[in-house]
């Protein structure tokens, strides 16, 4: 791969014959990210996973319409760094090399760094707030501008149509291995009522969509937020979702493939921050109807990212990057817990969030 970066897609960047270090970057499970950098500068360059995202020309499109928006607000409204499209040197906003591959540079923020799981209520409250202020500062934003980058993206219905085709097709072999959390998956439909009662009633927003703590840089000099990245995915949607993916990723003490689920919980208090720093933003701005979906949006991602995993475990890893035997059933179990987690203590959980 890195020769064919060197060759084939660096010239594109006004980086020919260059002795431009390239060196993997970050724990993404869908595309695959360098860091390129040379003598005077550097960016992060990634090869768009096109069987994910089918339409990759609309993925630039939307992160550089979105991108120009944030940056024509950095500094005095826009208090976040802003990480914009590279163009190349034909002033594209990516190089399709068809079976080489189709590929994208963004900004490299310096001194940023980011974390995998959270460590404190401080944290958490810094990360939410600036997500809140990246939604914030796109409600001005047209939405109409953007394409749908993967149609029904969150859409549970279509998660758990998918997850009970998975088991009719059982390509892996794999459903013996793990029939208890499927049976759990398909017992908990019930909130398809309460989101077909909800959803109706929801404004439509840009989100985010994948609000992962790893999306959220923090600057390494002062541990203040520094920049909200990977706009793959942002589209029309529900703030909800993007609190609750939040919730997903910050609350528990342990990675999300972390196979040791005694300690897989959600930490009340870091719920709590979650929730003093996403409305400290965005309390004013949203709806009655979006502010009483934060707790549903919790239990939905939750729930999905686990049913989403084992979908892929039981297709045979066709999705997620995998590192192990596994890993999907491991992160399955381990979202699973997070949720029945969730559940266990809805009442402390749903007051926090005013629901
Ligand atoms: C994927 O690759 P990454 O980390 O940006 C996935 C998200 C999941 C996440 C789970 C396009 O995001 O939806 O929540 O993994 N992205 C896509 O960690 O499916
Ligand atoms: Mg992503």
């Amino acid at each position: 791969m890195i020769e064919t970066i060197r060759q084939q897609v660096l010239p594109h960047y006004g980086l020919e014959g260059s002795a431009a270090k390239i060196a993997p970057l970050g724990n993404g499970h869908i595309n695959d990210t360098y860091l390129v950098s040379w003598d005077e500068g550097n960016m992060v360059l990634q090869k768009l996973n096109t069987d994910v995202f089918k339409t990759p020309w609309t993925l630039v499109e939307n992160a550089g319409l979105i991108s120009q928006h944030l940056g024509e607000k950095e500094g005095a409204e826009y208090g976040l760094k802003v990480v914009s499209p590279k163009v190349t040197a034909e002033g594209e906003l990516a190089v399709d090399l068809g079976e080489a591959g189709f590929w994208r540079a963004i900004r490299y923020l310096k001194h940023s760094s980011s974390i995998e799981v959270v460590g404190n209520e401080e944290q958490a409250e810094q990360a939410a707030r600036a997500f809140g202020h990246f939604a914030r500062a796109l409600c001005d934003f047209d939405a109409a501008q953007i394409g749908d980058v993967i149609p029904k993206f969150h859409f549970l219905p279509g998660r758990i149509a998918a997850l009970e085709q998975a088991v009719r097709d059982n390509k892996a072999g794999r459903l013996d291995g793990c029939r208890d959390w499927v049976d759990f998956a398909l017992s908990q439909q019930g909130l398809l009522d309460e989101l077909a009662e909800l959803e109706p009633k929801l404004p439509l927003r840009v989100c985010h969509n994948d609000t992962k703590i790893n999306n959220m840089l923090f600057d390494k000099r002062d541990d203040s937020a520094m920049a909200i990245i990977d706009l793959d995915t942002c589209m029309k949607g529900h703030l909800m979702y993007d609190f609750g993916d939040m919730v997903r990723t910050f609350t528990s003490p342990e990675a999300e493939d972390s196979t040791n689920l005694d300690r897989v919980q959600v930490r009340p208090a870091i719920f709590a921050a979650i929730c003093r720093g996403y409305l400290a933003e965005l309390g004013d701005v949203m709806q009655e109807s979006e502010r009483s979906s934060l707790w549903l949006g919790a239990r939905i991602m939750c729930l999905m990212i686990g049913i989403r995993f084992l979908t892929d475990h039981l297709n045979g890893d066709v999705y997620f990057h995998v590192h192990r035997e596994g890993h999907n059933l491991d992160r399955a179990a381990n979202q699973f817990t997070l949720y029945r987690s969730l559940l266990t203590q809805a009442d402390e959980l749903k007051a926090c969030v005013g629901c």
